[in-house]
């Protein structure tokens, strides 16, 4: 299966970059400067014409939307558990990953673009030990160093 991801650094595309790490996928990444507008490019915008990362390429078909990437990682990948098996929880699981695209994420968007996430977390305490346990995945230590590793590239040749 040739498996290919549309990634930029500080981006939901690094949800996928986690959970195909998770599932032990082998899977290229091509990096998109969303600063120098390469998510609008014509090219890209045949593969996605809502100008967005992530993509997830599967054998040449292309898939959009992180809700639907996480389902297709976790159903090609059960080995992994990356949802859980039994069919309400798996749902709940859904219902999550959907609030965090259709909720949470536009107003990040919209946030990100006035303030660099400048939000202060400290009443949300569930949230900070979330983000703490992330933290001690390899799957997210590596996704971090690679980011900073593109950040670093595209900063070359600007
Ligand atoms: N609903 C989409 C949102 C994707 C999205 O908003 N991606 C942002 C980066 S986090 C993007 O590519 N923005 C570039 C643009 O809008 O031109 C998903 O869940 O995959």
């Amino acid at each position: 299966m040739d498996i290919v991801l549309y990634y930029s650094p500080i981006a939901c595309s690094l949800v996928p970059y986690v959970t195909l790490t998770e599932a032990g996928a082998d899977f290229e990444v091509r990096n998109i400067n969303l600063r120098k507008g390469q998510q609008s490019s014509p090219a890209y915008l045949k593969l996605n014409p809502k100008h967005k990362v992530p993509v997830l390429m599967v054998d040449g078909q292309v898939l959009t939307e992180n809700v639907a990437i996480q389902l297709w990682i976790a159903r090609n990948f059960p080995e992994a558990k990356l949802l859980p098996t039994d069919p309400w929880q798996e749902l709940k699981a859904i219902s999550i990953m959907s609030w965090c695209a259709s909720g949470i994420h536009p107003f990040l968007a919209r946030t990100n673009a006035r303030t660099q996430f400048e939000l202060d977390l400290t009443r949300y305490t569930n949230c900070q030990a979330h983000y703490a346990r992330l933290q001690t995945r390899p799957s997210v230590q590596q996704c971090l160093a690679y980011e900073k590793s593109v950040q670093a590239e595209f900063a070359k040749a600007a």
